[in-house]
């Protein structure tokens, strides 16, 4: 292998490499933007989609029900009938390497949430579980769970009456971006233009 051979080879891999850039993700979702009632079961929230078993994941504002209460702005209950539907589950789009997760409620009785995660969006292995213990639901309490590529959360409450709302999810991704076709082709280019150009000085 010659010399000119040896810096297209070089300057080709720069150019496969870029073809795949790494994206960081960091976000909250508070819930705050959406209206009172809405039904934001399935919707990509950017990253992260909500469901409940009930088909129905809905928007407390202005402290209705307390479910607000304490936090910021709106919340969100699965409140259909008697009590919250479990579990309140939380996919991710790419993998995450920790979740955390707010629930509470107005307070007066007694409540208790879990937070578990796993590796998978459906089924998969637990990665990690962690509850609140009993608490009234004011203010609400936030648990954190880290782990290696985390693709699901799912809250579970148990307690006295009605349940807990949820809010101020938190999680971070880093996920695998392909460049459009056109930066792949520049890129192609250079590399050729490059080796020509070390060939002809070489020759
Ligand atoms: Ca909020
Ligand atoms: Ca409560």
């Amino acid at each position: 292998m010659n010399r000119s051979f040896q810096s297209l080879a070089g300057t080709l891999v720069l150019a496969a490499g870029l073809g795949i850039a790494q994206s960081s993700i960091a976000a909250t979702i508070n819930f705050d933007n959406f209206a009172d009632q809405q039904n934001i079961n399935g919707v990509d929230l950017g990253g992260v989609t909500v469901t409940n078993p009930s088909g129905v994941v809905e928007i407390y504002a202005n402290n209705r029900f307390g479910v607000s209460n304490s936090s910021p702005g709106n919340a969100i209950g699965s409140f259909t009938g008697a009590s919250s539907i479990n579990p309140m589950i939380f996919t991710f789009s790419a993998p995450t390497s920790f979740v955390t997760l707010f629930g509470g409620d107005g307070g007066g009785d007694t409540d208790s949430w879990t937070l578990t995660v796993y590796d998978a969006q459906v089924g998969g292995n637990m990665l990690g579980t962690i509850s609140t213990g009993d608490f009234n639901g004011s203010p609400y309490l936030g648990l954190t769970l880290s782990a290696a590529s985390i693709l699901r959360a799912e809250a579970n409450w148990t307690g006295q009456a009605a349940g807990v709302g949820y809010d101020d999810l938190s999680f971070d991704q880093v996920a695998q971006v392909p460049l459009p076709a056109p930066a792949l082709l520049l890129g192609a280019g250079l590399a050729g233009m490059i080796g020509m150009a070390r060939r002809r000085k070489a020759g």
